[in-house]
């Protein structure tokens, strides 16, 4: 499928905001990448209002049903509210959302959870999605609370393998059977970059980091 015009704000204002960037990134997982996605680089109210509506318009693309989103701390807590608004806004959906803290508090409200109450179908909303440790315990948080995950949405799918030849997302679906809804993949990016001709040499770089690393899609 071509790209999406949501899809090519996206990656705009990922390359403008610095959230996406090019050079050498030790991660998590002790690879050293190419490249590297910070969704806390998006704060700016322009650019939460953009990736809002870009989570908003892939959410709806998707058709996933869902009753309340769910944005695990720390940084799906904002993402999550500016999906919730852009919902709104643009797609006149009003759509409940809640999150969680990362300490329990015993007084006040208590408890972990905070905002709607997680009940029916929960969509988890966050920015990446690379071994999976963070989604696994967002679904274990919604599952205690006695609600279903209806899916996850994400900025972007790095489609690299984890510990096996599949990538953690693609784990998730297959073997819990959740929708993982993300804005772009790195081939979206790849594609993008690709049609400037000043960026031959970092889509290389990116390409060869695909081959070693990278899953079919
Ligand atoms: P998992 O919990 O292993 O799925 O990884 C999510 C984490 O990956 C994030 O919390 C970041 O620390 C890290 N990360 C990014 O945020 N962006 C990237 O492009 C790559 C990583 C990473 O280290 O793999």
């Amino acid at each position: 499928m071509s790209i999406q015009e949501y899809q090519q704000q996206f990656i705009k204002q990922a390359i403008a905001s610095e959230a996406l960037c090019f050079g050498e990134y030790t991660l998590k997982s002790g690879r050293v990448s190419p490249y590297f996605f910070n969704a806390g680089r998006f704060y700016s109210g322009v650019a939460l209002a953009a990736l809002g509506r870009c989570y908003a318009d892939a959410i709806v693309a998707s058709g996933v049903q869902f009753d309340v989103l769910f944005g695990p701390a720390y940084k799906g807590i904002s993402l999550a509210a500016v999906t919730a608004c852009a919902l709104a806004d643009h797609h006149q959906r009003d759509v409940p959302y809640a999150y969680n803290r990362k300490e329990k508090k015993d007084h006040g409200e208590g408890g972990s959870l905070v905002g709607a109450p997680l009940q029916g179908k929960v969509l988890i909303i966050d920015d990446v999605i690379t071994a999976g440790t963070a989604i696994r315990e967002a679904i274990a948080m919604i599952e205690l609370a006695g609600a279903n995950v209806a899916g996850v949405a994400i900025g972007l799918d790095r489609q690299e393998r984890g510990q096996g030849e599949r990538s953690a997302i693609q784990e998730l679906e297959q073997d819990a059977s959740l929708a993982v809804i993300s804005i772009v993949g790195l081939n979206d990016i790849v594609d993008y970059l690709s049609t400037a001709a000043s960026d031959q040499a970092l889509v290389a770089r990116i390409n060869a980091y695909r081959d070693r690393y990278g899953v079919e899609v």
